[in-house]
This record gives C-alpha cells, sequence and structure tokens, in this order.
C-alpha cells in the first residue's frame, strides 16, 4: 500500500514544513481521494437507495482519514513537520446540506450502511448556498448565504445526466459523487444533483432571490422561505427533480447490472427519508410504464420497493401539496396520484384518502398507501404514530409499521470528536468497541476506581478548555472553565422549548440579584437556528441574546451566571460543544420530540441528559437507570390528553404562580427593552401568555426543582464521574450501526 507521505509528496510541490494550510489540505483532500478511487465499490444483489432531502455530512477530512485506517499516520506525519492536523482541519468548509435531526441521521447512516459492507447510496441535491449562514445583528439572526463549493472539493463530476420534464421546459441535470467510505471497509456513494443552468449571482442581498427562475434558482438553497405560492412551487420542482433524477440513476443501474425491470423488487430498496422525496412514488410508477410495465404491475412493484421513515408528529410538518400547484409543476404525475387516490378510497375509504376534501395531496398518506414499511425512529415516537397520529393507517396495515430507534455514528461522535475519552476507553476495555459498541459496558468494571473517575473528570476539563480556546478565538465569546457547562444546542423551535431555558436563565439572574449564588458558575449555552420565516423562533433567539448582554455585562452576575449563544450552530461547532457538555438540555415537550439524537451524542461523551420523557430520552433512561439522569415534566400520555381536551391554558399558570409572573414579565422588563426590540419581545411575551402552544408554563415550575438538583448533583464530583461513566457505558445501543443492522434485517434484507 502506498504510504500517506509518498501520495503527499506527489500532490504537494513544496516540502510540509513549507507548505501553506491552504496547500497542505488540498493535498490530503487529493491524497484521499485516490484512496478512496482504490477502494471497490461495495456490490450486491440487491442494493439501497437511501433519498433525502437533507446530508448533513459535516467537515469529511477527519472523518476519511479515521475511516481510511491513516488518521494517526497522517497525524504524525504533519507533527513531524511541525504542522498540526487541528489546523489543517480548519481549512475544511462544512458542505451545507442539511437542517437538523433528520439530516445529519442521513449522514450517519450513509457512515454507518459503508461501515457494515452493505450496498447503499445515498440520494440528494446538491445546494450551493445550503440552509443558510446564521449571523447576530443586533441581537437578532440575520441569514446570509453559506457558500461551501470549491474548486478543490471531496465533489466528483459523474458523466450521468438526466432530462426532467416539467409542465413549462426540461432542465438537464448535472451530477456529483461523494465517496462514502466505510470504517475499515469499502466504498458506497452519495450522489447530489445539480442543473447545468444554476446561476450563483441570482442572490442579491441576503438569501433573497428571484423565485420564479426555477432553472438558475433550483440547486441555490435547501428548505427556500415557501410561506408564499412562489416559495411552495420552488419546493415543488426541487423534490421532483431529486426524485427523477434519483429514479432513472436507479433504473439505469439496474440496467447495468443487467436486470430485467419485472424484477424491479428483488433488487431495490429505498428509503424515503421523511416526505420530501415522496414523489418518487408516482415518477417511479410513470418511468415504469414508459417502460412498458403495466399500471397495476407499476404500482405493485413500487410498492415492494418504497420504504418511508417519519421524522415528526407535528402536523404542520406533515407535508401536503395543492393538487393545483402540482399541475402547474408535473401535471404528468397527477393521473398517476389520482390513480393511487381512488384505490386507497375503494379499499379503505374516505377516510384515509390521499387528496383530501380542500384537493391536497398528503404526502405521508401516499407513502403509508404505496410502500411496504413506515418506521419511526424512538420507541415512544413509534407508538404514538400507531396509537394517535396515523392509527387509522396502523388499523389498515399493522405489519407495515415498525420502529427504528436512531443511532449515530461513534466514528465521527466519539472517535474523531474526543480523542482524549477514546484513548481512555480503548486503554481501559481494548478496542473491540469501535466495531462492537456494545462492548462499551466493560467501563461499568471502573465505576469504584477513583482512578479512573478522576481520568474521566480530568478529560471533560480539558475538553472543556479547548472549548473555551475555541470559542473565543472563532466568536470571541468568553466564557470560564471552571463553570458548570449546560448546553442546549439543536434548530429553535417552540416544541423544542428554548424559551423554557431562557426563563431559566431569568430566574437565576434574579435569584443571584437576591445574593443566591450558585456554588459553582453556571454558563448556559445554546446554538440554533431558526427558519428564516418563523416569526416567534426568531423572537426567542432575541430573547436569549438580549439576556446575554444583560447577564454577562452584569459584574454582580457574570461572575456566576453566563448566558452565551453561539453563532451558526453546525455540525463543526456540534464537534467542539459535545466533549465539552456536563449537562444536556433536552426540554421538549413530552410527544413531540420524535427521538433527538444530540441527546444520544452527550450521553456518549459523558454528558447527563436533563430531560422529558420524549423520543429517545426514554430508551436513554431505562438505560442508564434514574439516577443516572434528570428527568423532569408532563408525560407524553397527559400532554397528548390535555391537546385531546383542549384544557391547557398558559394564562392560569401565569396567574397563580406568581414566580412564573415575575419570570414572564421579566421579557418586557425596562432591562431589556433597553437591550432589544420592543416588538419582538412583547410579541414573544403575548405568545406565552395568550397561547404556549407547547406548553413551556406546564413544565417550568418542575425544570426549575430538577435543572437545581442537576447542579447540586455536579458538586459531589465523585458520583458525577460515576454518572458520566454510566452513561458512556450505556451508550452502545445509540451506535448507528446498531440502528442500520435493524433497518436491514426488517426492512431492506440486502446481503440476505
Ligand atoms: C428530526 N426532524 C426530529 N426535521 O425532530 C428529531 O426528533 C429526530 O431525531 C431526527 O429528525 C432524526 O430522526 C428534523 O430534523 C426537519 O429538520 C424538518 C425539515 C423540513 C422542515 C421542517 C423540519
Amino acid at each position: 500500500m502506498i504510504q500517506m507521505k509518498e501520495r503527499m509528496e506527489a500532490n504537494l510541490s513544496g516540502a510540509i514544513k513549507e507548505s501553506s494550510n491552504e496547500e497542505i489540505f488540498i493535498a490530503l483532500l487529493k491524497s484521499v481521494k485516490d484512496m478512496e478511487e482504490e477502494k471497490p465499490v461495495i456490490k450486491g444483489n440487491r442494493k439501497l437507495y437511501y433519498i433525502s432531502a437533507e446530508f448533513l455530512v459535516g467537515k469529511l477530512l477527519s472523518n476519511n482519514l479515521i475511516n481510511l485506517g491513516v488518521y494517526d499516520e497522517v497525524k504524525t506525519l504533519l507533527a513531524e513537520n511541525g504542522r498540526s492536523i487541528h489546523e489543517i482541519e480548519e481549512i475544511e468548509k462544512e458542505p451545507s446540506l442539511g437542517n437538523g435531526g433528520l439530516g445529519r441521521l442521513a449522514a450517519c447512516f450513509m457512515d454507518s450502511i459503508a461501515t457494515l459492507g452493505l450496498p447503499g447510496d445515498g440520494i440528494g441535491l446538491n445546494y450551493h448556498f445550503g440552509l443558510f449562514k446564521q449571523v447576530f445583528k443586533n441581537h437578532k439572526q440575520m441569514e446570509e448565504i453559506n457558500p461551501w463549493i470549491e474548486k478543490n472539493s471531496w465533489l466528483r463530476e459523474s458523466g450521468d445526466r438526466f432530462l426532467v420534464h416539467y409542465k413549462d421546459f426540461t432542465l438537464q441535470s448535472k451530477l456529483y459523487d461523494i465517496d462514502v467510505i466505510g470504517y475499515e471497509n469499502n466504498r458506497n456513494k452519495l450522489h447530489l444533483f445539480d442543473v447545468e443552468s444554476v446561476e450563483e449571482s441570482l442572490v442579491k442581498s441576503g438569501i433573497d432571490f428571484d423565485k420564479t427562475d426555477i432553472p438558475e434558482n433550483l440547486t441555490l438553497f435547501l428548505y427556500p422561505d415557501d410561506s408564499d405560492e412562489a416559495g411552495q412551487l420552488l419546493r415543488i420542482y426541487q423534490q421532483y427533480f431529486m426524485v427523477s433524477c434519483g429514479a432513472q440513476l436507479i433504473l439505469k443501474e439496474m440496467d447495468e447490472a443487467g436486470h430485467y425491470i419485472q424484477d424491479l423488487d428483488k433488487h431495490v430498496v429505498i428509503q424515503i427519508n421523511d416526505t420530501h422525496p415522496s414523489l418518487i412514488i408516482p415518477e417511479l410508477i410513470r418511468l415504469l410504464m414508459e417502460r412498458g410495465v403495466d399500471k397495476e404491475r407499476a404500482i405493485y412493484l413500487v410498492s415492494k420497493v418504497c420504504a418511508y421513515t417519519n421524522h415528526t408528529i407535528l402536523a404542520e410538518a406533515l407535508e401536503k401539496w395543492p393538487m393545483s400547484y402540482l399541475e402547474q409543476v408535473v401535471p404528468h404525475l397527477i393521473p398517476i396520484i389520482e390513480t393511487l387516490n381512488e384505490r386507497a378510497i375503494k379499499s379503505y375509504g374516505e377516510d384515509v384518502a390521499i387528496i383530501d376534501k380542500d384537493q391536497k395531496v398528503h404526502m405521508a398518506y401516499m407513502d403509508i398507501h404505496n410502500g411496504f414499511s413506515v418506521n419511526g425512529v424512538a420507541a415512544l415516537h413509534t407508538k404514538i404514530l400507531k396509537e394517535t397520529e396515523l392509527r387509522k393507517f396502523y388499523e389498515i396495515y399493522p405489519e407495515k409499521f415498525n420502529n427504528k430507534t436512531n443511532g449515530i455514528t461513534f466514528r465521527r461522535w466519539l472517535l474523531h470528536c474526543n480523542p482524549r475519552l477514546s484513548d481512555f476507553i480503548t486503554e481501559k476495555i481494548g478496542s473491540g468497541w469501535k466495531k462492537n459498541a456494545c462492548e462499551l459496558e466493560g467501563l461499568l468494571q471502573y465505576s469504584e476506581d477513583k482512578d479512573a473517575l478522576s481520568t474521566l473528570l480530568g478529560i471533560k476539563e480539558a475538553n472543556k478548555k479547548d472549548l473555551v480556546t475555541y470559542l473565543k478565538k472563532t466568536q470571541d465569546i468568553q466564557i470560564s472553565e471552571d463553570s458548570i457547562f449546560d448546553i442546549q444546542i439543536k434548530r429553535l423551535h417552540e416544541y423544542k422549548r428554548q424559551q423554557m431555558n431562557a426563563l431559566f436563565a431569568i430566574y437565576k439572574y434574579l435569584e443571584i440579584k437576591k445574593g443566591n449564588r450558585p456554588s459553582t458558575p453556571i454558563t448556559i449555552l445554546f446554538g440554533a437556528k431558526a427558519a428564516p420565516a418563523y416569526r416567534i423562533a426568531k423572537d426567542i433567539i432575541h430573547l436569549i441574546l438580549c439576556l446575554s448582554e444583560l447577564i454577562n455585562n452584569d459584574p454582580e452576575v457574570s461572575p456566576y451566571l453566563k448566558v452565551v449563544m453561539a453563532e451558526n450552530y453546525n455540525v463543526t461547532l456540534a464537534e467542539k460543544l459535545i466533549p465539552a457538555c456536563d449537562i444536556s438540555e433536552q426540554i421538549s415537550l413530552a410527544s413531540k420530540e420524535a427521538s433527538g439524537t444530540g441527546n444520544m451524542k452527550f450521553m456518549l461523551n459523558g454528558g447527563i441528559t436533563l430531560g422529558t420523557e420524549d423520543g429517545a430520552n426514554v430508551e436513554i433512561k431505562e438505560l442508564v437507570g434514574e439516577e443516572n439522569i434528570f428527568i423532569f415534566g408532563a408525560k407524553s400520555e397527559e400532554v397528548i390528553e390535555l391537546y385531546a381536551k383542549s384544557s391547557y391554558k398558559s394564562k392560569e399558570y401565569y396567574e397563580q404562580d406568581s414566580r412564573i409572573k415575575t419570570l414572564v414579565d421579566f421579557i418586557i422588563d425596562p432591562k431589556l427593552l433597553a437591550i432589544g426590540d420592543k416588538e419582538l419581545l412583547t410579541r414573544l411575551y403575548d405568545e406565552i401568555i395568550g397561547k404556549d402552544w407547547f406548553m413551556t408554563l406546564l413544565d417550568l415550575e418542575d425544570y426549575i426543582r430538577v435543572k437545581e438538583e442537576a447542579y447540586e448533583a455536579y458538586e459531589d464530583k465523585e458520583s458525577w464521574a460515576k454518572m458520566m461513566l454510566y452513561n458512556i457505558a450505556k451508550a452502545g445501543f445509540f451506535s448507528s450501526d446498531r440502528t442500520i443492522e435493524e433497518y436491514n434485517r426488517d426492512i431492506w434484507k440486502l446481503n440476505v
């Protein structure tokens, strides 16, 4: 095998010592791409296509070096030449191809699929400006473009080009591939479709552009603003582009493999990641019919090939497209969608129609009727789907429903992001855990070992120091490494209840003002992007940033409490924050967070969960036991009942509990109004008192109580370290290798 040293010499014009970080990065990129190309593509008689609007892959250099087994070799080579791999990593731009958990899950899955040696490719879009780059101005979120594609990147141009027909025009696709290397294994691909005619200069300021110029705007942004008709049409144009290219690629690969089209169901399985790719169902039926397969058979084949993953029970997040919009964009799919709808009604009644009375197409319903598997992403979520949200469908198709509790790749979320902890684990229990995550349980034998526990605390301290340095350097944020790092990082959404954490910060601020100082200083850290058109979410960011300004500049309070919101939260930042976390905030309203995956990443890195019994928190609690987690708040059954009876009135909590009143009133306190925008703060205040759809005030008292308990528990360092150890030891279940094994066993059935 060619050594990395030789590869680097071939790709670098000068010596490593004398080269710039950029030159070294490019040489490494080229060397790694060469190595990847030498790896065989994973093959099999049956192949998975994971189709998703998002693939939040994160930076790829270290990940690929680790999976190729040459990370240490490269690190040493650089160090011998006076260079640091971490500085080289900084050069890489993070691909901005995702929004949140759904997209990151897709990336973890790609890693595990290749690691397990399963033939499975990703299909998505190559958004030039990604989601958006978040910048804070005047304590508000502003959006800017987030360009990430450089001349030298992980993208490889593939020769494949497909035509995509819309009502009024036809576009030609251009395909880019990114290699997905399994850990000590071979290679799959992530196919990212783009359009030849895309025009980056269409974006004039911020993230505004002409939404009607489809040939030029199609692959500029992920989730362009859809608050108007033009925006919704653009999303349909994007979705159809992705699925049509994907379907054509699948059929092309069938042909190339010499498979007979009538055997599609033997050779292909398509996992539909949320509803964004659902149009692949009618499109694949259409393409099969174009190839001479009769309609009934085409519908049959497609329904044996497609499987759907649901990631939310929030009704507003389940896509419904007006028929009139689909007619404007893809009229050729209409007769097929109508046929699918008629068949569903004929067999099972109007109740489960795909097209509703308002002539809207329910994408999830189409998936359920015309796919062979429907899965939720955590045990509680799947239970709620079966019993409540999708009950009618579960009654018709009980055999289709199954649970696949999410997972995360330990390569990125431990080996790469926390080498100190990873080395500690290997030293204690050997390296078997890297392939078989359940071996982490071996750590439990150290739960009474004072040396091991103190090493664990030392690792956390060192990671906290690193984070302090990083935040200072990159964002000019100043926090103390001697404080408790209490972290909430995730998309900004009311159901995730960042506003409840902000109300806690107000509580703590007022307590300190009264002289009740915490034994250990506290740093409450947030990271979150709000969807550009989501007003309340942006108001919550505004509140947090105003609080941060007030608290951090108050000399009476800031030695004991800091509130910080990191800008432009992304995978790279998550990799720095997670290893340094003491308390992991997982405080969604029970029943609303389908699973969560950040919760798993924190647990694996020794962060202790403070959370509700929601999503995968429930499974974390079962694994670690009540003594190793801080649980609070209403249970999902209570919440579901409150919704059913419409009996929750936030105003009653506000009026009847004077502490709650004080905290909520503080949102419009003159001190905050002097910093922030009266209109936004008042709007948020009114929202919490008048509506509070996600029941912040219901759980606020219990949250304060249990969070104080967690801070108190932190004071006993040895028992805290034991909790950390327990969490790490029990995290093996959340390896995405386990999740993918289950997908394969129950749904995909590859290589059997
Ligand atoms: C997330 N969904 C779930 N959606 O919220 C989270 O509980 C789960 O762990 C994760 O999927 C993986 O299963 C999610 O990230 C989105 O970002 C939507 C994209 C389209 C617009 C609405 C949000």
